[in-house]
């Protein structure tokens, strides 16, 4: 029987929440314990379709909006082998930001429902745990100015936010709320936790596919 495979993590949540740094340290914590981990981000901005998408993102480009709601997923579906293979060789991976933000962004645009948004990534790599980053949009404000990129506005996050909500009432998804308003330690040593009895978990269960009826 082959080695046991590596848990598939996310973080979500909306901006200013802590989620890339979260990732970071929640990578260092594993591999100093000895457990194979890496880091991955969607978008992933370095290849040929994340550059379209960071382009898009950073307003040097238009793209008409179902159209870049696709390129977001197929941004996801090209890096499928490697995850598979990072997984098979039992390699935890930690994903800042998944499928679960391609629904709850394109859905807060007018004119799009969530069930057309999540078709296209129905069947993605299922991730064992998905914690989303709690931060009420007061507390979010507290740390600063929004960036310039397309999305950074208050009143675009806080329908984000709203589609979030419901996404997590999907039980098929094993989603744990973090609170992100606490300090970075304290907001990783939950992180941790979680983390680290899905990994358990994940030892002795198949890898799913995502929204895919259970
Ligand atoms: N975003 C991210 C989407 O609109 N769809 C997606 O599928 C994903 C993964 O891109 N505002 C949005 C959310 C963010 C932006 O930002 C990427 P960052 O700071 O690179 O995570
Ligand atoms: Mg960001």
């Amino acid at each position: 029987m082959a080695s046991k495979r590596g848990a598939l993590i996310v973080l979500e949540g909306v901006d200013r929440a802590g989620k890339t740094t979260q990732c970071k340290k929640l990578v260092q914590a594993l591999q100093a314990s000895g457990r194979p981990a890496e880091m991955m981000r969607f978008p992933d901005r370095t290849t040929t379709i994340g550059q379209l998408i960071s382009a898009y993102l950073e307003k040097k480009s238009d793209l008409e909006d179902h159209t870049v709601h696709l390129l977001f997923s197929a941004n996801r579906w090209e890096l499928v082998p490697l995850m598979k293979q990072q997984l098979d060789r039992g390699i935890t991976l930690v994903v800042d930001r998944y499928a679960f933000s391609g629904v709850a962004f394109t859905s807060a645009k007018p004119g799009f429902c969530m069930d057309w948004c999540m078709k296209p990534d129905v069947g993605l790599p299922k991730p064992d745990l998905v914690m989303f980053l709690q931060l009420n949009p007061a507390e979010a404000a507290l740390r600063g100015q929004f960036g310039s990129e397309r999305y950074e506005t208050s009143a675009f996050q806080k329908s984000v936010q709203q589609k979030f909500k419901q996404l997590m009432k999907d039980p098929s998804v094993n989603w744990k709320v973090i609170d992100a308003s606490k300090n970075v330690d304290d907001v990783h040593d939950d992180i941790k936790h979680h983390s680290l009895n899905a990994i358990s978990a994940a030892e002795n269960t198949p890898l799913g596919e995502l929204w895919k009826g259970g």
